[in-house]
């Protein structure tokens, strides 16, 4: 693999608690199923795994309903980590049980402590910047601050919008490689992947857009045939994952690890 934008060495993932019954959700769409939901958890991270990677699997924490979804906690890079501020009062508590594993691989961790929001689903990293949406979570305050943290590491952030009513920018987008990008119509209309090269879920499969490249593979939520035969017909390996349960409290493949090159 040539491009550095999807090789990872390490993932960290939480088990899913008990209580994650009770996670955030726009929408009640019924209780999610945890024998289900434990169940795709081991099979998405033995998929990490495949990859050859070490996956590093935190206890659950019951306090923490939303816990599985630990991207939302801190954005990793080659360079360092930052623990992010979430914009949900009731996930703001992740966060110090994430200091101490990324305190454990990185020599270099930031935090954002001012006043502002920013939650790690709005931010995607591509090869040339990294794109931030606004959105119900994260707000511009939250956005300049990591915009100052990561400046000495060389990055560019660049402040976008999540649509309406998503909650996470990355709830319609996702990383291919360095140059393209996975995203729903209604995102891309915005205009803000404008130089990138574009490959749209198919109609009616939105729920597709939040997938991850993860060295060889994509790793994609299942039920998406149109997208993932698109993605297929592109030349990527595509590998999926059964999500319905994670799905009714709004998570997905991104929101299910933090995904390290170190
Ligand atoms: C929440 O509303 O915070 C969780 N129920 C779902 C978080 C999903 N995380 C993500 O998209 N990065």
């Amino acid at each position: 693999m040539s491009d550095s934008s999807y090789a990872f060495s390490h993932a960290i993932t939480r088990k899913p608690s008990n209580s994650v019954t009770e996670g955030l959700r726009a929408v009640d769409t019924g209780k999610p199923n945890l024998e289900q939901m434990r169940k795709d958890h081991s099979e998405y991270i033995a998929t990490l795994r495949a990859t050859g990677v070490e996956v590093h699997e935190l206890p659950a924490l019951e306090n923490y309903p939303d816990s599985v979804f630990v991207e939302d906690t801190a954005l990793c890079l080659p360079q360092g980590a930052i623990l992010m501020k979430p914009g949900a009062p009731s996930r703001q508590g992740e966060v110090e049980h994430m200091e101490k594993t990324l305190q454990s691989l990185y020599s270099d961790v930031r935090k954002i402590q001012g006043q502002g929001f920013i939650e790690g689903g709005d931010i995607l990293t591509t090869g040339r910047e990294i794109l931030i949406g606004s959105s119900e979570r994260t707000n511009a305050t939250g956005i300049a601050e990591l915009r100052e943290l990561v400046r000495d590491w060389g990055y560019k952030v660049r402040e976008v919008m999540t649509p309406e009513g998503v909650l996470h920018f990355k709830t319609d987008c996702s990383l291919l490689d360095s140059e393209t990008i996975l995203s729903t119509k209604r995102l891309s209309d915005s205009g803000c992947f404008e130089g990138y090269r574009i490959i749209h879920t198919a109609d009616g499969e939105e729920a597709a857009a939040n997938s991850i490249r993860f060295n060889q593979f994509v790793i994609m939520p299942a039920g998406f045939d149109k997208t993932a035969k698109i993605l297929r017909d592109h030349g990527f390996e595509v590998r999926e994952i059964n999500n319905t349960e994670c799905a009714k409290i709004d998570g997905g493949m991104s929101c299910l690890s933090l995904r390290l090159a170190i």
